[in-house]
């Protein structure tokens, strides 16, 4: 199902978001599946070996796998697996992934087709990018502000991530599943319709919950909608769509890729990362399709990154959101 229907174009202009069955193709996901199954294979023996887990866990598949790992550990490891790096404090040796079947799924044509049907046809990787692998809320360690690890997500919207410089960028977010994600998972959810009210106020802090939030009183609440989806099914948001997550409250894991694209020659609101070009004719043959490429780009962003925005100095900024705005009273 490569191009949106003019049905699926209208839904996503009108509400912000849409969420198109069937565009992955299961062999591009199984594939992801596999590459990380080795990620997680290599933490475990490192951990086994120093002594932090009882057993290496390996007749279990990648999901129970995890979650013993985690409870052993009280820890989600999530940088271990995540194609980006932290905004602080990155070290020489910082874990990150960047291998080819996800760099293949990043790139895959019945994706950039939907792509380019709602950002037109020169089409730019925004290194906005992120896998999360949630396991059960019951499981989740906990941060300095009491709220669950890699629990729900608050009330955002993708544009209120990139700092000012961004503001005026067609980032599109793209957010799909390894595997069916059903109610209980913790999807998506989302504000129809918010996306035509601009950038709101994120609240940095907000109710002492650390990370940043848009208050209830600053949207529509009431229209929230959830958004389970099948494996392979596609949720496109508009940069300034308002949405979370609900929690996982099921046993298993959720476990999901959140990336974004924009038209070439946007900036990106975070240039200190690398993104890529994905299609394009004015700039044909240099889409990237090579991993190893991708992995040079992000070790040379952790070498860079490992000099500045150490112990709590901001050399460059990925935020711009302070406590003490008056609609975060
Ligand atoms: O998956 C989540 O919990 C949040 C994802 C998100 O905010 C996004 O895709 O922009
Ligand atoms: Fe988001």
């Amino acid at each position: 199902m490569p191009q949106l229907t003019q049905d699926q174009l209208d839904h996503c202009r009108e509400e912000g978001y849409v969420v198109v069955p069937s565009v992955i193709p299961h062999n591009v996901l199984d594939n992801v599946i596999t590459e990380y199954e080795g990620v997680l294979d290599t933490l475990a023996r490192e951990l086994y070996e120093r002594g932090e887990i009882s057993s290496m866990f390996e007749d279990l598949e990648f999901g129970k796998r995890f979650i013993k790992i985690v409870i052993e550990t009280g820890d989600v490891h999530k940088q271990y697996f995540d194609f980006s790096l932290p905004f602080q404090n990155v070290r020489p040796d910082t874990p990150f992934w960047s291998g080819q079947a996800v760099l293949d799924a990043f790139t895959c044509d019945e994706l950039i087709d939907a792509v380019e049907s709602i950002i037109g046809p020169e089409v730019y990787s925004n290194p906005v990018q992120h896998v999360r692998i949630k396991p059960p809320e019951s499981i989740l360690p906990t941060n300095q502000f009491g709220q669950p690890i890699l629990g729900a997500t608050q009330w955002h919207q993708d544009n209120g991530v990139v700092i000012e410089e961004a503001d005026d960028t067609d980032m599109l977010t793209v957010w799909f599943s390894l595997d069916d994600t059903n109610l209980e998972q913790g999807p998506l959810k989302v504000v129809p319709g918010s996306h035509r009210r601009g950038l709101r106020t994120h609240c940095a802090n907000y109710l002492g919950k650390g990370g940043s939030e848009i208050p209830e009183k600053l949207f529509d609440v009431d229209k929230t909608v959830s958004l389970p989806v099948k494996r392979g099914d596609v949720v496109f948001l508009h940069r300034h769509t308002v949405h979370g997550s609900l929690a996982n409250v099921s046993d298993r894991i959720r476990w999901s890729f959140d990336l974004r694209y924009n038209p070439i020659g946007q900036t990106t609101g975070r240039e200190t990362f690398p993104g890529f070009v994905v299609r394009s004719k004015k700039l044909a043959g240099h889409e990237l399709r090579d991993a190893k490429r991708w992995t040079e780009m992000w070790l040379e962003t952790r070498e860079r990154m490992s000099k500045i925005n150490q112990g709590g100095q901001t050399d460059i900024a990925f935020g711009r959101w302070k406590e003490g705005h008056v609609d975060c009273a």
